[in-house]
This record gives structure tokens, sequence and C-alpha cells, in this order.
């Protein structure tokens, strides 16, 4: 069942449920290469969710030259780990049945959370190309997801992420403010993770 979040917003209740132990054997081999590590905000802050790429290019950020992407890990100084045929699969399969047609990944962001971390109100506009969606799939530990408007102080609203869920935000809503509330570790654990993991697909143009 597809529930509308808003205007080109779509979340997908357990689309991801019966890939999730392959979606997770592919972010243990990812991790392998290019192992999740806590990246540093152009403001100097470390931020609570390790993050990982695969795919053409990966999101990086540190103090120096701030927030974008890269062809190249730069801790391995190899080129990112390819995207899993699974993980394109799935990302191009929800963003059609959103709407978007043709939905073709340069990047699968992974971010991994313990209990207590969040991840703070913000708009991802790193990526040029803006008219693609962002396809995110939900795996082990439920999150509580705030989704705002176009200006930060904007009203927020907040869904119940759950492990094999994947939502499309595209359109009106791609540029929206959102955050995830600190993660609780209630006892729950699909496929005994103690952690959230969060695959981000997205479209990049390079300028
Ligand atoms: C997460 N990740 O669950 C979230 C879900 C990130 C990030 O926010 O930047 O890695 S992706 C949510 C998203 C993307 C683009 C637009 C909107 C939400 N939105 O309009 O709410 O780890
Ligand atoms: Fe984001």
């Amino acid at each position: 069942a597809i529930q509308s979040l808003g205007a080109g917003a779509f979340l997908f209740r357990g689309a991801a449920l019966s890939a999730a132990s392959a979606l997770l054997q592919a972010v243990g081999r990812i991790a392998q290469s290019s192992p999740f590590r806590h990246m540093v905000t152009p403001g100097g802050y470390r931020m609570g969710a390790a993050m990982t790429s695969c795919g053409p290019l990966g999101w990086v950020t540190d103090a120096q030259k701030g927030y974008r992407y890269e062809p190249k890990d730069p801790q391995t100084g190899q080129p990112w780990p390819a995207m899993p045929q699974e993980f394109l699969a799935l990302s191009t399969h929800l963003a059609e049945q959103a709407g978007f047609k043709g939905f073709v990944p340069s990047t699968c962001l992974i971010n991994r959370y313990r209990a207590g971390q969040q991840m703070g109100l913000h708009q991802d506009k790193d990526e040029g190309d803006r008219s693609a969606p962002v396809v995110a799939i939900s795996l082990g530990l439920s999150a509580t997801f705030a989704f705002g408007g176009l200006q930060r102080q904007d009203p927020v609203q907040r869904y119940r992420l759950h492990h094999g869920d994947g939502v499309v935000w595209g359109g009106a809503s791609r540029l929206c403010y959102h955050g995830i509330s600190s993660i609780k570790d209630d006892g729950i654990r699909p496929l005994g993770l103690d952690v959230r993991i969060s695959l981000t697909f997205r479209y990049v143009v390079m300028v």
C-alpha cells in the first residue's frame, strides 16, 4: 500500500522486507571496502550517524572542503564500491511506483545510526539536479522521521519509519527540511540489528 506524505512524497510500508537480508549482506560487503566513518561538517561538528557510500559517486564532508560528492573514497583513495544490483533494482522500482520513471541513482549513501544518534533538520541540496527524487530505505531499528517545509522554521510532521519501509521524496518535497530523531533501541531488533541503517539513493549531476 502506498501512502502519500505530501506533494511528491510517498511511503511504501514493507517494500524492502523481502530483500532486507540481502541488502544488509551487501552493506556488510561495501563496508569492508569503504568502512563506515563519522564525517565532520564545514562547521566542525562530528556527525552522529556513521556513513559510507557505493556507486559512481559518494557523499562526503570535512571541515576543509564541506559537503560534496566524490568519485573516490577519500579515506581509501579508491573508487567507492560498486552499486549492488539489488540496490539499483529496488530504488528504480520504488521511484517508478511513485511516478519517477527511469530513475538511475548515481550514489547510495548508507547511514548507520546507533541508539542515541540522530540527524538534525536539514535540506538535501548537494545534488545539482533536483528534478530527480531521493529514494530512502530503512533497515533495523525504527526511527521517527521529521518532515517539514521549505523553510527551517516551518512546522514538521512526524512519521515512524520501520525496518523494510521505503520512501520516495520528489517533486515539491525534494527540498523540504527533514531529520531523524534520536534512535531508541526498543528491543525490537529486526534481523538482530541493534542499529538503524538507511540507504538513500540519489541522482547527482556534477557541475
Ligand atoms: C535517513 N537521511 O533516514 C534520512 C532519510 C540524508 C537523510 O536525510 O540526507 O542522508 S532520507 C530523507 C529525505 C531525503 C530528501 C528529501 C526528504 C527526505 N524530504 O523531503 O523529507 O537517514
Ligand atoms: Fe537528508
